[in-house]
This record gives structure tokens, sequence and C-alpha cells, in this order.
């Protein structure tokens, strides 16, 4: 037979046989990408379908949901509400905890996940994502509260996004590197295109929302100016610059060819504690980008050990290659802490 890729469950399989992952692990990334699968088929028709635009409504964060951000989101509780493994989902959608209904079989796993990430993006034909983060808690809690969810980073089982761009795409940790795979729609399956994915150490590439620059610390303008002083400058050489506005699509990048993604606390989100949510972006990816040899911080301390306090908690993101991260991060403790 001829040789053919493996697909996302022979991964599963693989894992499994090696005793890296449970059986009910795998029964849940399986919902998780089946549920993928049905947003990048809606996303494909684009304007051809009936599910672009926005709603009158917001999201918990105060953002205007785009039609496709609550399609997406019924999606994953519909196709990962009956898998029998979960006690809980968090979205990036949902105010509160959704609960298990109590019709269907229950587990010890967590699904946290933003079903839309960068929907802004999604009318004007750029590349989204959905993110998740998976956990496992040492039993059932007798009551679902916030706090029985609140577990650091480090504590994942599992973590990736799919990216819907030119090719829909899964990426994929277990804690055993990383492994990103591409869909197949011939077989209506993704088949494995990227084993242990590495994030080259060094760049000169950087992600940031430059027109933000009025918030910023001194130290990170300091250092954002003297990228952007190239070979002239004290970095001896010059850098490139990308902001698709998709988390997704930047640090899918960042794993492929390195770079470094930056979304800090400012003077202006301050009060919010920042932009990017913990539990359903910050927390995924930085296991994603150190599983890849990266690092991932938030200003200065590890995103995975930040004790969470509450289900929609923001944290300043500073991810990627791990020379760059490193030097932010002794740039920012040189510079006087803003309280
Ligand atoms: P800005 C999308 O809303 C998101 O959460 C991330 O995917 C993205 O990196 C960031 O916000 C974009 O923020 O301020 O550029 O719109």
């Amino acid at each position: 037979m001829a040789h053919q890729t493996k697909t996302f469950m022979q991964h599963l399989f693989e894992l499994r046989h090696k005793g890296l992952i449970e059986r009910d692990l795998t029964t849940l990334l399986h919902a998780v990408t089946t549920s993928c699968k049905a947003i990048a088929n809606h996303l494909k028709n684009g304007d051809l379908g009936d599910a672009m635009g926005s709603l009158d409504s917001q999201n918990v964060q105060g953002e205007t949901q785009k039609k496709l951000d609550v399609i997406a989101n019924d999606i994953f509780l519909e196709r990962c509400q009956y898998s029998g493994v979960l006690c809980a989902m968090v979205s990036e959608e949902m105010d509160q905890i959704y609960p298990i209904p109590g019709d269907f079989p229950t587990g010890p796993y967590v699904l946290f996940f933003d079903p839309l990430d960068g929907s802004s993006n999604v009318d004007v034909n750029v590349s989204v994502g959905t993110i998740f983060s998976i956990f496992k808690l040492s039993e059932i809690p007798d009551k679902l509260t916030v706090e029985a969810l609140m577990k650091p980073g480090v504590e994942q089982v599992a973590a990736g996004y799919a990216l819907y761009g030119p090719s829909t795409m899964l990426v994929l940790t277990t804690g055993h590197g990383v492994d990103a795979f591409t869909f197949d729609g011939s077989i209506g399956e993704f088949r494995q295109t990227h084993v242990g994915i590495q994030i080259p150490e060094d760049t000169s590439e950087i992600a940031i929302n430059a027109s933000r620059a009025r918030y910023w610390e001194a130290y990170l303008k300091t250092y954002v100016d003297e990228c952007f002083e190239g070979a002239n400058g004290p970095r001896g050489r010059d850098f490139n610059m990308r902001w698709v506005a998709s988390m997704v699509a930047e640090v899918h990048r960042i794993l492929l060819r390195g770079g470094v993604f930056m979304y800090p606390v400012d003077s202006q989100n301050r009060k919010a504690g920042g932009k990017l949510r913990l539990l359903y972006e910050a927390n995924p990816m930085s296991f994603l980008v150190e599983q890849a040899g990266g690092r991932s911080v938030s200003r200065t301390d590890r995103i995975m050990e930040i004790a969470p306090e509450n289900l929609h908690q923001r944290v300043g993101v500073f991810m990627g290659s791990k020379s760059e991260v490193d030097l932010l991060v002794s740039k920012a403790q040189a510079s006087r802490s803003v309280s």
C-alpha cells in the first residue's frame, strides 16, 4: 500500500499504545477535532454562506460577537458534551462554566476553548483559529465551582489549535513535543505534515500591535525601537515585523520559522490585566511554545506557573524564540517595575 502519512487519530492511537496518553483523552481530542472540522466547513463558504457578519450581542469580554463566534461555540458544546469524559467546559464566549447536561455521562476532564480566535478577521477573509486547553482533575468535583477549575498551565494534559488559513491545520501537544496535521478533504481527516516542531532559538521577526506604542513601558518601547533601527542600530541586524491580529496565525508562524509575539500589559489595558486571556489563549499557546523549545512569559514570570483566579483572567504575553524572550525578560527586570 502506498505510504500514507498518519492521520490525527492514528497519531493519538500511537501515543496511547506507548502509554503516553489515556483512552479518555483520545476520545475528547477526537470530539475537539471533529468540532474544528465543522467550524472549518462553515468558514470555507465565506460570504456564500449565511454565517458571516456580526450580531447585536456582545460576549463576556464586551466584544461584538460575530455570527460565527456563536456558531463555533455551539458546535463545541454540542460535539464535546457527549464525549463522556468531561465535567465542564469554559469558553471565551460564555460568562459561566458550562456543566455537562445531566443526561450525559461525565468524566474528570475540563475543556477550555476560544472557539474562534481573531474572529474580527472573519469578514475580511484573514486566517482565524480555534484554541483549546485540556486539564484532567484528580476527581469530578461534587460542586462545579470556579475554584475547582483554577489550575496553573503546567497541569495541562493537552493543548492545541486549529488554524483556518489557506489550508486548515491542527497543531497539538500532549506534553510529548508538538506535531502538526493538515486537513485532507479527500478523506475528511487531518494528516500529519510536521513532526516534533522546534522553534528557532534566534529570530529577527517580532509581532506586536505597534499602534499601542504610546501605552508601552519605556523598556519595551526602547526594545522595539532598537529592532526597528536594524543593522545601523544596537541590534546590528535588520528586523521584520508582522501583526495579523489573530494569535493562532502569529503563533503558528513563530512555531515554524521563529519570532516573538508580544501583547503586553500597558498603561491603557493595565486595569483589565492586559488583553489576552490566560486560560484559553495564553496557557495553551504557552504549552505549545515551551514544548517546541521556546519560552513564554508575562513580562518576567512564566505564564504556565500563574495561579489563575477567574475564568476570563487576562495576562500580558511575550512568547516565542527563547533567546529573544530571554532578552526581553532581562530588559524588563532591569527596568523599574510598574505597579
Ligand atoms: P488587537 C483576537 O481578538 C486576539 O484575542 C488575538 O487573537 C490577537 O492576537 C489580538 O486579540 C489582537 O488584538 O488589539 O490587535 O485587535
